[in-house]
């Protein structure tokens, strides 16, 4: 698409949004502060480079089997990079715990130091990337059913130990970057038929979740991630949405709100107001849902949209981490990343250009019709020409078009593993 075009389209829905009381230029400036973290593991369907060729287990799947996938750290980087290339603004990178640089080496999860993340550290600030952390419970001879919660002394405390010892990675990464690294902790624990302990082992979780977090750090933010269930966990998880928000609000904690782990027609974005009264921040994992916690690319879908809305309406940039989470092995798994992280991007710059001063009037006058009226036409606003406007400030392919970059990345790079 030739630039003066885009620019021309641009100049024009700038007016259009002048005339509701929008400036696009103030959206522009406030979505190319808003940083994604992009996970690591869309790349690699969720392996890592511990157990090549192992299992994923914890209840997730990644389905499908498309060529290309990152087979090793250098790989997984060149991916990161590439997609990031095709992503307007400057984003960050949530890696797992399984993604240290092992060098070759056996090193079991209550063993890992920052020293396994150097090379990412290091690579990091190279490329102008913050980064985020998860500690790993899944995909491990000592993963079961339970992890944190299981009455085995011996499994609990391993990996009350791995989440101690991520906890310090995160810290390091924070340290290093100059910026808090966030650090999700999402456990699968649950069980697959009826349990009549349901008690117990929440009590269990309670009790390690205090000791990991006995240290107090500076440099890194903990947020813990409920879920409803598991593939193979159906019955009862032990990290439900109740607990882990009783447990965030008690403990000032970040509570992740992944938007596969509700029910099917709850709304993610309805939670935000709430939590917000009560925890000091959000983090999410923005996700799309097909019949179940299936992980599907994320999408400019109402749910999207709705949580973004919030974001803005609930003024809470500054408190809200937006992080990506689905892993789709299915199709091309960069431009899986560009897919989802841009319908994320553009759902938060419709956020954006919402006349939300206009619309707070109507509602507070009573003026039911008026609201909905400007709601519905704001959908058929050229939101389109700022976002292209943003993408070519940005340098970025405009459109459709970073389709056949993804396409000469898969002839030249993927297609050849
Ligand atoms: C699983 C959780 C969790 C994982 C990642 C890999 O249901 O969403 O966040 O997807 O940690
Ligand atoms: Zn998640």
């Amino acid at each position: 698409m030739k630039e003066e075009l885009i620019e021309k389209a641009y100049e024009v829905a700038k007016e259009r949004y002048a005339a509701i009381g929008i400036d696009t230029e103030e959206a522009i400036a406030k979505l190319q502060n808003i940083q994604l973290s992009l996970h690591c593991w869309q790349a690699d369907d969720v392996a890592g480079f511990e157990n090549q060729g192992g299992d994923l287990t914890g209840g997730i799947q990644a389905t499908g089997n498309y060529p290309g996938k990152a087979r090793n750290i250098d790989e997984l980087r060149q991916d990161v990079l590439k997609a990031a290339s095709m992503i307007p603004g400057n984003h960050r990178l949530n890696l797992h715990e399984i993604y240290g640089d092992f060098k070759g080496e056996v090193v079991d999860r209550d063993q890992v130091e920052p020293k396994h993340f150097q090379s990412w550290i290091d690579w990091a600030k190279e490329n102008n990337m913050k980064l985020d952390f998860n500690s790993t419970s899944f995909s491990h001879p000592k993963s079961g059913s339970l992890s944190l919660a299981n009455p085995d002394k011996g499994i609990r405390e391993f990996w009350i130990e791995h989440t101690k010892r991520c906890r310090a990675v995160a810290e390091a990464m924070g340290k290093a970057q100059g910026d808090p690294c966030i650090m999700n902790l999402w456990v699968h624990d649950g069980s697959k038929d009826i349990t009549v302990n349901r008690m117990l082992y929440r009590e269990l979780l309670k009790d390690s979740l205090d000791r990991i977090f006995e240290v107090k750090y500076e440099n890194m933010k903990d947020c813990v991630e409920s879920k409803v269930f598991g593939i193979g966990l159906e019955s009862y998880t032990v990290g439900s949405n109740d607990f882990y928000i009783g447990y965030a609000a008690s403990r000032g904690k970040i509570v992740t709100l992944d938007t596969g782990h509700f029910h099917p027609t709850e709304s993610v974005a309805d939670k935000l107001s709430s939590l917000l009264l009560y925890t000091p921040e959000v983090m999410l994992h923005v996700s799309r849902p097909v019949r179940w916690d299936s992980d599907h690319v994320t999408i400019m879908n109402d749910d999207t949209l709705d949580l973004c809305k919030e974001i803005v309406r609930c003024d809470a940039l500054g408190k809200v981490h937006i992080g990506l989470d689905y892993f789709d092995a299915s199709i091309n798994r960069i431009g899986a990343y560009v897919i989802g992280s841009r319908a994320t991007q553009k759902c938060m710059l419709l956020a954006l250009l919402e006349p939300l001063k206009t619309l707070r009037e109507y509602e507070l006058n009573g003026q039911g019709f008026e609201r909905l009226a400007l709601l519905e036409e704001c959908k058929s606003l050229p939101w389109g020409a700022v976002w292209d406007e943003f993408c070519l400030r940005n340098g970025v392919p405009v459109g459709e078009s970073f389709i056949a970059e993804v396409e000469k990345y898969e002839t030249e790079v993927t297609s050849k593993r």
